[in-house]
């Protein structure tokens, strides 16, 4: 597999830049080449602006080294809409592969020059994307990202990607508007020796030594004693699971992918996949002093032992995969990795967490159920393959037909031996059970973890908008190669 991007002067300027998480006391700080703010807010019921997605040296941990950037910026500009909001970006390509954009989360039209992922920007070529939130589109935290089938995941590898947020709801209630609010957008960046095994790290899912929050090594965030801080997590990697714990500070959980739940939920530990989204709260309640944000290891079913044959069984595409075909590198990281520092900051009146929240409507009983069999296996001539129902993605094939306002269950079943997390565009769904198991609390999800072995039930209404669309694993690289299925909602 070539790295098409300028994998020379990429692997040209980023020696001495690797390596910095194990030097995760560098308190880097990214200095891109900035062409454009930072933070771009909707005025006027209007949000309008230029991205341009290029290859441009950034700085990350006091090293030089070359990421793809959009405007420059590591991550890309923070943008903020309302419900409501006509939105308009221009995307300018100035990489040297095609591109386009998706706007993970949003419940948005999948067609036309809108969330389309069919669209594909050439080289040098720019595209205007024109949509409208709907008025009671939810308030959250969302991601775009480039998602030109063949070069997404060498695209968010290589470092695009970036945060939108829709205020509304959620921001009105007075605990979490009382809050101090900070964007976390995690993504792991690849070091020097990271080109190297190609072909084996993409089934894997390739992971970066360099990881990064808000585009630094470890930077410093604060908290007021006595107040709340509003974490606004995103998990921006091509393959990384990030599985967060922030010393002697619970996380209370208030948003998951598509807004609000109903009540806050503690949490100890935080575990995102590719594509997901939280918002938690956290208390300002300790004596001052600084606290360690640690990323701890988590084993997606990739790494360790050698031999065995796969679990895949009646895939019709030759044998599965083992568990001994990992190289290790989905479970590299060893120990705990302090990724941001927790600094107290100023004093506020205590505030209290807030007692509720919002309204999370269950789902109708569903009109049809439908099962999807996440696997891989290899193909002639093709290599390892990862499949949906036994089939690699093929652009122009339909592969679901639903409804518009239909209600369906998708039995999610992974039946090979790597985590896969599911993610639908369009709308959001509900996760109704794990392994036969109730979930504990209603939330509106658009990546749901499937664990190698698992059986997960999801509920989904396709509302609003017909069109094409896909589903497929977040972990990118699995995506690329061919765990992917389209999507046609009917009117
Ligand atoms: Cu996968």
């Amino acid at each position: 597999m070539d790295f098409h991007f300028g994998r020379r002067s990429f692997l040209g300027l980023a020696a001495g830049a690797s390596a910095s998480v194990a030097g995760a006391a560098l308190l880097g700080r990214s200095a891109p080449m900035a062409s454009g703010p930072s933070r771009v807010r909707s005025s006027g019921g209007r949000l309008e602006m230029d991205l341009v997605a290029a290859e441009t040296a950034v700085t990350i941990a006091n090293a030089p080294r070359m990421a793809l950037t959009y405007n420059g910026l590591l991550p890309g500009p923070l943008l903020e809409a309302e419900p409501g909001d006509a939105v308009r970006i221009r995307l300018h390509n100035r990489l040297n592969r095609p591109t386009n954009l998706h706007y993970h989360g949003l419940h948005i039209s999948p067609s036309g020059n809108a969330d389309n992922v069919f669209l594909s920007v050439a080289p040098g070529a720019s595209q205007t994307y024109d949509f409208s939130l709907p008025a009671d589109h939810p308030a959250g935290t969302f991601y775009y990202h480039p998602h030109r089938h063949g070069s997404v995941a060498d695209q968010v590898f290589g470092g695009l990607g970036g945060v939108l947020i829709v205020r509304g709801a959620l921001d009105r209630i007075p605990e979490v508007q009382a809050a101090q609010e900070q964007v976390v957008f995690l993504k792991d960046l690849p070091g020097d020796g990271d080109f190297g095994s190609m072909g084996m790290g993409m089934m894997l899912g390739r992971e970066g030594a360099v990881l990064t929050v808000n585009g630094q090594v470890n930077p410093a965030l604060s908290i007021p004693a006595g107040g709340l801080l509003r974490l606004r997590i995103v998990n921006g990697s091509n393959a990384r699971f990030w599985r967060l714990a922030l010393e002697d500070h619970p996380f209370n959980l208030i948003a998951t992918d598509g807004g609000a739940l109903e009540t806050p939920v503690q949490l100890d530990e935080l575990l995102l996949a590719p594509g997901e989204r939280a918002e938690v709260l956290v208390r300002g309640d300790q004596q001052g002093g600084r606290y360690r944000l640690l990323n701890l290891p988590y084993a997606r079913g990739s790494g360790g032992m050698m031999g065995g044959m796969g679990r895949s069984r009646g895939m019709g595409m030759g044998m599965g995969m083992g568990r001994g075909m990992g190289m290790g590198r989905g479970s590299a990281q060893q120990g705990p990795v302090p990724v941001a520092t927790l600094a107290y900051e100023g004093s506020v009146a205590t505030l209290p967490l807030p007692e509720r929240l919002l309204p999370v409507v269950p789902l109708p009983e569903p009109v049809r159920t439908r099962r999807f069999l996440l696997n891989h296996g290899m193909a002639p001539g093709m290599g390892m393959v990862f499949l949906i129902n036994g089939r690699a993605y093929e652009h122009g094939r339909i592969d679901t037909r639903v409804q518009l306002g239909d209600t369906e269950e998708w039995e999610l079943v992974n039946d090979g031996v790597m985590d896969h997390p599911f993610h639908v565009h369009v709308n959001p769904f509900q996760v109704i059970s794990r392994n036969g198991t109730p979930e504990s609390y209603r939330a509106w999800k658009d990546v749901v973890l499937v664990r190698a072995g698992e059986t997960v039930r999801i509920r989904t209404r396709f509302d609003d908008f017909t069109g094409l669309t896909v589903y497929h694993c977040h972990i990118l690289d699995h995506e690329e190669l061919g765990m992917m299925g389209t999507l046609e909602i009917a009117a």
